[in-house]
């Protein structure tokens, strides 16, 4: 059983560790990452040794965060997890370092409480919200690159201030950041304005693949593992396709499907309106949000299509 602890009491535990290890969520976004780095830097400005671990490769266009990652070389006193709701969702690679988590930070409502110490705010729209908060706490002055990472963390959690989860404090957050720093216009441009070649290469097939059901009410695209492997996309890059066939005007209902390695199709539903995406994908063995939920089908591409519309079909 995990304690709970508030900002007070987190800034007393890490003022008191030393050689600090910090480890992001596999698949890592800019929340993990902008978290784990503006903590990197502020506990550096108390002289801290520290280092961060994410068992997959950090996308380049994160450079302008100035990550320490661990080589190695020292052993860790303190283990801290940033944003990483679940132990399965730090990677393989992590597994030598989970013996003990000593601390995590995190902000989702499914927060296991596997540390021994957990910093939990549900209602930030982001980890890098709480990170915000510490820095303030201890005193140290916030740099740019700290701003830097805390922006990234705060506009790529709530969509560039879009989702739900966004809040007055979010924006009041988002302006002081700006006003300490934070480029902005570059950021957004990296983060919300910018794909790669093999991305845009992956979203023309899966759109050629596209096609409406249920009175154009819902739209379904998907990619088999060949197509994804012809364009060479990487799996970080694939994750925001998912957003496309909701998109589309009068349609409430939007589903990618991709193929996996194993055979098998990930199946992602966006919605609109009233209708629940968690349901459509609970039906089905996954699970997820009201607005964006999940499902895997072990069948053939058609077979897998017409289990996910029959679901839709009870829904829309
Ligand atoms: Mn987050």
């Amino acid at each position: 059983m995990t304690e709970r602890i508030d900002l007070a009491k987190t800034l007393q535990m890490l003022g008191q560790a030393e050689d600090i290890l910090l480890i992001c969520h596999k698949n890592p976004d800019g929340d993990t990452l902008g978290s784990a780095g503006a903590l990197q830097h502020a506990l550096q400005a108390q002289g801290k040794r520290v280092a961060i671990f994410c068992s997959d490769k950090i996308a380049e266009k994160y450079g302008y965060m100035q990550l320490a990652l661990y080589d190695g070389s020292w052993e860790p006193g303190y283990v801290v997890a940033v944003d990483v709701a679940g132990i399965q969702l730090f990677g393989e690679a992590a597994s030598g370092y989970l013996k003990r988590v000593d601390l995590c930070i995190d902000h989702h409502p499914s927060n296991a409480g596997y540390a021994e110490a957990t910093m939990l705010e549900e209602d930030s729209a982001a980890t890098a919200e709480i990170i915000y908060q510490l820095i303030g706490m201890m005193g140290i002055e916030m740099t740019k690159v700290m701003a830097d990472c805390l922006y990234t963390g705060i506009s790529t959690d709530t969509g560039c201030f879009k989702f739900t989860n966004t809040t007055p404090r979010t924006h009041r957050i988002a302006a002081e950041l700006m006003e300490q720093g934070a480029d902005f216009v570059r950021l957004n441009e990296v983060l919300f304005e910018s794909k790669s070649q093999q991305r845009l290469a992956i979203e023309r097939i899966a759109l050629s693949h596209l096609e409406y059901h249920f009175d154009n009410r819902c739209a379904l695209m998907y990619v088999t593992r060949e197509e994804i492997e012809r364009t060479g996309v990487e799996n970080s890059d694939l994750e925001g396709i998912t957003s496309i066939p909701r998109m589309i005007e009068g349609v409430v209902v939007g589903i990618t499907m991709r193929q996996l390695e194993s055979g098998s199709y990930k199946v992602s539903v966006r919605t609109s309106g009233n209708i629940d995406a968690c349901k459509i994908c609970a039906a089905l063995g996954g699970g997820g949000h009201i607005r964006a939920a999940g499902c895997e089908f072990f069948g053939n591409l058609e077979n897998a299509k017409a289990a996910v519309l029959a679901e839709v079909k009870k829904q829309i």
